[in-house]
């Protein structure tokens, strides 16, 4: 075949040309294709599953990840030396990644229980407990990822989750790459489920024979596996919840005068490279012709030398640089499209800060590139996608606890507040709520 020469290079769309309809319509994610499109094909995966258990978890292993020898479908803790090889030099950096992840999320704990005397006598309490038994999903697919490992398993055990169960898809030969089975044993995963996709979802959903059933499952997947997160959560005879809806990853950068071509160049591969649906956008500010001329030969020179550079042209096919004015009409962009991550390659960045509304994970200014929060910094790389950073907050050390709360009152307290819950209960019309006060207030009448 003859090399694919075409340049690679971002269209470009000027906002003060187009007006702000056209670049909102620019940035519309590719349409997904619907959960419940895929419904159709995961729905009876699961259902096998969930009847039929290890034996139907197998079969679809067999099937799908051509791992026809694997026997059992569950690695159990403690895992052997022999499954954890590694060179020194992968052991420190998981080690170092997992040190800074470890110490971020050990940051968000709750200090002490929160206490509020709302009226002399009644105190409104809420504590937090860990969700005891959590399902990570590390996906397989075109890259092994030991980090999405680090950055479900540490939260879950900095939690005190007292079950953590992995589960990812094996090879061919039914192993499982000894970074993830390393990543397991740090964070005391007690097992790993060797499978992917819906059946591997069903299988920590419902359990198995020989798969620990979850309260939560957390993870990215492909279509499939998004699609089983969510019929499981909506099945309530599962009694599990998911963490977030999931899409394609995404980054969009932020560049003024200030920004190094080079260092915005590789910020966007570094989101391109993912996957061929990956969204990477650029806002230019009041950049020259010269610059983004610039910016535009280093990625052309950069993503050339790349491996996955088939990916890359997938990528850089969809994706977009729009030309704005200032730093203003970049964040309200920004914050409209509400990226997964952004980087602000500007001039004062941590100022720019305040501006940020949506947005999954800020990476602030030119010495601070995405793959530090990919993989080592200690934020999570677990973070909303397709828009969803407006309403939703990337995996952190909340995803992995659950607050309760808790009033006690005295006597005092009884009689202060008493006053409002009768008439409130007799505007709903529900006597026994009425009587449950009055009954007390009686009694304390006649001490
Ligand atoms: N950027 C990805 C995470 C990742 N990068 C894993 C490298 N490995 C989504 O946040
Ligand atoms: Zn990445």
């Amino acid at each position: 075949n003859a090399p694919d020469i075409k340049k690679i290079t971002m269209k470009r769309v000027d906002a003060s040309e187009v007006g702000e309809e056209k670049v909102s319509e620019t940035l519309r994610r590719p349409s997904q294709k619907s959960a419940e499109a895929i419904m159709g094909i995961v729905a009876p995966i699961i259902n096998d599953v969930r009847l039929n258990g290890d034996k139907a978890l197998l079969s679809y292993t067999h099937k799908f990840e051509k791992a026809t020898s694997l026997t059992s479908p569950v690695l159990k803790a403690p895992y052997p030396q022999s499954l954890m090889n590694l060179p020194e030099e992968t052991i420190k950096a998981i080690d170092v990644s997992y040190e800074n992840i470890r110490k971020f999320h050990a940051a968000q704990q709750d200090e002490k229980p929160l206490q509020v005397e709302t009226m002399p006598g009644v105190v409104c309490s809420r504590f937090s407990r860990p969700i005891e038994r959590v399902g990570l999903y590390v996906p397989g697919g075109t890259a092994v990822l030991p980090s999405t490992a680090l950055m479900l398993g540490v939260p879950a055990m900095v939690a005190g989750c007292k079950k953590i169960v992995l589960a990812s898809p094996p090879r061919p030969d039914g192993s499982i790459t000894p970074e993830i089975v390393y990543v397991a044993h740090k964070v005391g995963a007690e097992s790993i489920v060797l499978a992917g996709g819906a059946q591997a979802v069903a299988a920590m959903a419902y359990g198995t024979e020989s798969v620990t059933k979850v309260d939560k499952i957390l993870g990215p997947g492909n279509q499939f596996v998004t699609a089983g997160k969510m019929y499981v959560s909506n099945d309530t005879n599962a009694g599990v919840s998911i963490d977030m809806p999931a899409g394609p990853s995404e980054v969009l950068v932020v560049a003024d005068r200030d920004a190094d071509p080079a260092f915005v160049a590789s910020d966007l591969l570094s989101q391109a490279e993912h996957g061929v649906d990956s969204q990477v956008v650029c806002i230019a500010v009041d950049l020259t012709e010269q610059h983004l001329q610039a910016i535009e030969d280093e990625l052309h020179k950069q993503a050339m030398a790349l491996p996955r550079v088939d990916i890359v042209r997938g990528a850089i096919d969809h994706s977009v640089t729009i030309l704005v004015k200032d730093i203003d009409e970049a964040m309200r962009i920004s914050n409209e499209y509400a990226p997964e991550h952004l980087i602000l390659q500007v001039k004062d960045a941590e100022k720019v800060v305040d501006k940020v509304m949506n947005a999954g994970s800020v990476f602030i200014g030119k010495w601070t590139p995405e793959s530090v929060g990919d993989y080592s910094a200690g934020v999570n790389h677990s973070l909303p996608t397709y828009g969803y950073a407006k309403q939703y907050s990337g995996v952190n050390l909340g995803s992995f606890i659950k607050h309760i709360t808790s009033a006690h009152l005295t006597a005092e307290g009884l009689k202060n507040v008493g006053g409002a819950v009768m008439q409130l209960a007799k505007v709903e019309e529900l006597d026994a709520h009425k009587r449950a006060v009055s009954i007390r207030l009686n009694s304390l009448a006649k001490q």
